[in-house]
């Protein structure tokens, strides 16, 4: 019996002849014809995403960044917290966080992707929160390399993984838990990415939201790998087995697959919303002529080496300029390509490729959960009929 089950099931008798599973739901699919519901919409207001124009920026600017919490944002003063470093190490580590500003720090300009970012635009929808395109966001990540204190920890042979357990608790599918996730120790104490245990964010303090006190940092991940309110880290000799790690987080094409874990960023890319929206439909309008199309690109599997734009409904596709070099090679790439709009509606898409071949499919690559979908963008817009009419 793995570990989660054992923690649901202490859980489903605690309480006085009620459960869990009157209050928590398995996953399920949406009917074909099902609007979002009130419980997605309740997610999608305390989860927000990054207004796209604000693709614009080189770092996210505070409040701009996307947010995913799975259950309550926890409060923790600063006074109040301790690191525990522990398990099989042979000194095991407690930091308060004078002890922890005291190793060198270094920064690092880290683009997070929530994995579920997409899941919206699938059909059938995989019920849970309803991303389209928006779970991005880019952050100057500043504190101690994890392998630092792994290193200061000694860690004992026969290790396999390190477990890393947030602040905050809830229920998922019937199942009472702390969020964890694991590493595997090659990654966790690995150079390249350089997993970090971050305190500062663009130069500041941790917001409540993004983790405050202190977070993980894994540049090239998903999200789900970035524990926030970080209290304990914990080296295993088994593989993990809790519920983020081997129920949640998998890509599978139904129930009972075993999957695949959902681990590195698939590459993206996404433009900069052209002219301006439509209050409801968001619809872009443009006037005639000459139009720059700009935008942000990434991958967190090799380094974005091309973006291609196509403005005929994908007839055809451009190759787009990038800008950015390796200096920041786990953030987002801008790129720009000159649109010439003529009057009528169009369909602008926008597809990244990596170093490593990896691109982004033209039809949507469905996995249950709704993970890692990065489809092609398409940007609708209307370009009015001449240049002064409004
Ligand atoms: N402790 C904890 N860490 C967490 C989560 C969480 O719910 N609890 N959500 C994860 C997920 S799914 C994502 S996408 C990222 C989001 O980070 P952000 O809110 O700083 O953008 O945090 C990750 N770390
Ligand atoms: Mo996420």
């Amino acid at each position: 019996m793995t570990a989660w089950r054992r923690l649901g099931g202490k859980a489903d008798n605690a309480g006085m002849g009620h459960r869990l599973d009157e209050v928590s739901a398995p996953a399920r699919l949406a009917e074909p014809e099902e609007g979002i519901s009130q419980e997605e919409l309740a997610l999608a207001a305390r989860n927000h995403g990054m207004p796209l124009e604000a693709l614009r920026y080189d770092v996210t600017p505070p409040g701009l960044h996307y947010v995913l919490t799975h259950y309550d944002i926890p409060y923790v003063p600063e006074g109040a917290w301790e690191l525990v470093v522990g398990g099989g190490v042979r000194r095991p580590l407690v930091l308060g966080m004078d002890e922890l500003r005291a190793y060198p720090a270094v920064t690092r300009r880290v683009t997070l992707e929530c994995a579920g970012n997409g899941r919206a635009l699938l059909t059938p929808r995989p019920v849970s929160q309803p991303w389209l395109v928006e779970a991005v966001g880019t952050a100057e990540w500043t504190g101690v390399p994890l392998r630092v204190l792994l290193t200061e920890a000694g860690v004992e042979p026969g290790a396999v993984d390190v477990v890393f357990t947030g602040a905050d608790h809830g229920v998922e599918r019937g199942v009472e838990q702390d969020y964890q996730r694991a590493l595997a120790l090659d990654v966790a104490m690995g150079g390249e990415p350089e997993v970090l245990v971050a305190y500062e964010m663009n130069g500041g303090p941790l917001p409540p939201q993004h983790g405050h006190p202190v977070r993980l940092v894994v540049p090239g991940w998903y999200g789900m790998a970035h524990v926030k309110w970080l209290r304990e880290i914990r080296v295993t000799d088994t593989s993990f087995t809790g519920f983020q790690q081997a129920v949640a987080y998998r890509l599978r094409r139904d129930a009972g697959d075993e999957g695949e874990p959902v681990t590195r960023i698939a590459p993206r890319a996404l433009l900069i919303p052209p002219g301006f929206p439509d209050f409801m439909s968001r619809t872009r309008v443009v006037r005639p002529g000459a139009v720059t199309l700009e935008g942000r690109a990434w991958s967190g599997r090799a380094p974005v080496t091309g973006v291609e734009v196509s403005t005929d409904a994908e007839r055809s596709w451009c190759a787009a300029d990038l800008d950015g070099g390796d200096e920041h090679r786990w953030a987002w790439r801008p790129w720009r390509f000159a649109w010439t709009a003529t009057p009528g509606p169009h369909v602008l898409s926008a597809r990244a490729v990596d170093a490593e071949g990896h691109t982004q499919p033209l039809d949507q690559p469905w996995n249950r959960g709704g993970f890692a979908n990065n489809l092609v963008q398409r940007v609708p817009v209307l370009c009015l009929d001449s240049e002064g009419a409004g």
